[in-house]
């Protein structure tokens, strides 16, 4: 489309409610379909923000049973809470409905009525895996084994975490129910598909003849590599007993997959919005752009415009402008591994600052491939950024109004030539930014922003009014007004971004709501509009705070560790008579202190019963020397004796070590006289 579409349909991909939402989804999905959308509505367009929680398929039927509850509840759950996050990052949708809901249902079944009805689909009779003992068959996820890839023995039915490879149940050798543990067995069942394949020809004069040049090149280069491969009919129903009934006869027990019914929660959730929704689905002159992660990318490319062009009646989607993936302090975000950073603990953390949250992933947004959050950039950001250079130009422009002019913007004399290139950057600033929206490119958007925000910055330190007024009150009016129109017009493009900081930069400004195209005007605040009183946009943030937040990853990092260790396998037998050669005994630390020049070595003097005796071990960077005296450990006390850095050494204290390998002695659960043996 390279004229104005009549009007919008801005999708963001339905977060599955099986979990809250995390930097990542907003980093990638949410924060790019905010920003378009918001500059949209400035742009006076006609838009509907679309979005819902995805409550079927079997992420949510894992997590019920994870946390002993029903489905329902699971779903109930996490829509509020992913809901209220969405609000609380200020996220506008327009709708935030839920698949769950009747309408969906309704709409979802007469979909699938309408493409059953038009012979659209193809019935197929297929062995599948079933676990006699759970009495279900087994949906891919439910089915653990061995990777013939890697040789990861976690790797699911659908997939291997471990190296990636995507995966069919029966390619896992020594499949295993999830569900009982049981070894599953083959059994028929019939499904109903949609036959990709006949579709083929359509994509590629749609997709890689019609969108080459247009769509994102990792969007375009997934398609084409999926029509290439050749595609395959696609199984629309699943045995499971959660979801929407599949709506024909013969169908007990089954439901529709879960990336069937879930693109047309779009759609329902529209419906649910407004009464007006057919011409949001069903004009040609209304564009519609999904926003989604590179994982969603064939189901939003290829199997739901296949669905669209089967049922006949709808539009499809204009642009997908997928995003790659975010990374947390170099390590995949994950759930499972709780490696991320969660948007209701951010902000338990850092109450009201949505706004740098959302800066930081806009300006490091992973737009052409996979990116880093780190919390050191956080603090850049938000210090070397958006305070130094954003809220330090604000706040010299505000400030100095107010001390000058009592609020009351002053007028403009004469212009040099500085002022004029000035006002020329200013003045071409809102479409520069435009295009880039437009575009998709909200990095590069954001950069220009900041860019604005630098140059004001710069024409106040090169024009030094706050020297000039002891010498030249006319020209700092000038000076003044102008960075005045520039603080105007960044209230009004930051709004995208940054929205809660535009509302108090308007409201510093008593500005008047206004549109996009009112940015970059040299009359925005003209002479005489009173302004309000300075309030700083941002504030520092410490070391000690991004430091604690780094302190919480290495915790859940350390806490996977112990919960994923392993315990190394037995040593071989020995005899009894082996075992009786060692004397272990009770004894009490009585002395201890650090060697000298040594980091790992304390000087350990132990009543042992028999003596006192000097033991070095080899504990010193887990236990202070003061703490451990009195302290009762085991020690083997016929261990021959060694010199360690010239200390003989009688015996040794024995520990037991952790999967982080830290240190604990081996204590008898009760004080036990000194002497007393093991055995
Ligand atoms: N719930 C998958 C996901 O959250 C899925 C998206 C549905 S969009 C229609 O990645
Ligand atoms: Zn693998």
């Amino acid at each position: 489309m390279t004229t104005t579409p009549k009007r919008y349909t801005v999708t963001a991909a339905l977060p599955y409610a099986n979990g809250p939402v995390h930097i990542g989804h907003l980093a990638g999905v949410y924060l790019p379909a905010d920003i378009y959308v918001r500059y949209l509505r400035l742009q006076g367009r006609d838009v509907k923000f679309i979005c819902g929680s995805d409550e079927h398929g079997v992420p949510i039927t894992i997590r019920a049973k994870k946390e002993g509850i029903t489905p329902q509840q699971a779903v109930d759950k996490y829509h509020e809470l992913i809901k209220q996050s969405f609000e609380d990052f200020r996220v506008s949708f327009d709708v935030y409905d839920r698949t769950s809901s009747q309408i969906h249902h309704e709409t979802a079944s007469d979909f699938f009525k309408k493409l059953h009805a038009d012979g659209k689909f193809i019935e197929q009779t297929t062995q599948q895996y079933y676990d006699e003992t759970a009495q279900q068959f087994l949906a891919d996820r439910y089915i653990v084994g061995t990777c013939p890839k890697c040789g990861n023995e976690n790797a699911y039915g659908d997939q291997c975490e471990s190296c990636g490879t995507s995966l069919n149940a029966t390619d896992l050798i020594n499949p295993k129910s999830t569900l009982s543990g049981a070894v599953p067995v083959m059994r028929e069942t019939k499904h109903w598909y949609l036959p990709l394949n006949e579709y083929e020809p359509w994509l590629r004069e749609w997709i890689v003849e019609g969108h080459k040049g247009d769509w994102k090149p990792n969007v375009y280069g997934q398609c084409k590599s999926w029509i290439d491969q050749g595609l395959q009919p696609r199984a629309v129903t699943r045995d499971l007993d959660w979801g929407v009934p599949v709506p024909v006869e013969g169908a007990e027990g089954k439901v529709l997959y879960v990336w069937f019914d879930a693109p047309i929660g779009y759609i329902s959730a529209t419906k649910a919005l407004t009464d007006d929704w057919e011409k949001y689905w069903k004009d040609e002159e209304t564009k519609l752009v999904h926003f989604i992660g590179k994982d969603n990318i064939v189901f939003h490319c290829i199997i739901f415009p296949s669905m669209l062009k089967a049922h006949g009646d709808y539009i499809l989607p204009d642009n997908v402008p997928a995003n790659e993936f975010l990374n947390l302090e170099g390590d995949k975000i994950s759930t499972s591994r709780n490696w991320a950073v969660w948007l209701h603990e951010f902000l338990q953390d850092f109450p009201g600052k949505g706004d740098v949250l959302r800066y930081t992933l806009c300006a490091n947004a992973p737009e052409t491939k996979d990116n880093d959050f780190t919390w050191k950039d956080y603090q850049a950001r938000n210090n070397n950024e958006l305070l130094a250079i954003l809220g330090n130009f604000i706040n010299r422009a505000v400030v100095l109004t107010q001390k000058y002019y009592e609020g009351a913007v002053p007028a403009r004399g004469e212009l040099t030539d500085y002022d004029k290139e000035v006002l020329g950057v200013l003045e071409g600033m809102p479409m520069v930014i435009a295009t880039y929206i437009e575009r998709y490119k909200f990095r590069d958007a954001l950069g220009e922003l900041m860019n604005l925000a630098r140059l004001g910055n710069k024409y106040l330190a090169d024009t030094e009014p706050w020297k000039l007024i002891k010498t030249d009150e006319e020209r700092v009016k000038t000076i003044m007004n102008i960075a005045l129109q520039i603080s105007g017009s960044l209230a009004i493009l930051m709004e995208p971004f940054l929205p809660t900081s535009a509302d108090k930069l308007r409201s510093m400004l008593s500005m008047n709501p206004a549109m996009w195209t009112d940015a970059g005007s040299a009359e925005l605040l003209p002479a005489g509009h009173v302004i309000g009183k300075p309030e700083l946009l941002f504030e520092r943030v410490e070391d000690a705070a991004v430091e604690a937040q780094v302190q919480k990853l290495l915790d859940t990092k350390k806490a996977n560790e112990m919960a994923n260790a392993v315990a190394e396998p037995a040593k071989e037998n020995i005899s009894f008579e082996d075992f009786s050669k060692m004397d272990i005994r009770i004894g009490t630390i009585m002395e201890a202190e650090k060697v000298a020049k040594t980091k790992k070595l304390l000087k350990l003097k132990i009543d042992t019963g028999i003596d006192q005796r000097t033991v070095v071990s080899g504990i010193a960077e887990f236990f202070n020397p003061e703490e451990i005296i009195g302290q009762q450990v085991s020690i083997l006390v016929n261990l021959a004796p060694r010199d360690i850095k010239g200390i003989t050494s009688q015996g040794m204290i024995l520990m037991a070590e952790n999967a982080d390998g830290s240190l604990a002695f081996v204590q008898p659960g009760k004080q036990i006289t000194n002497g007393g043996t093991v055995s």
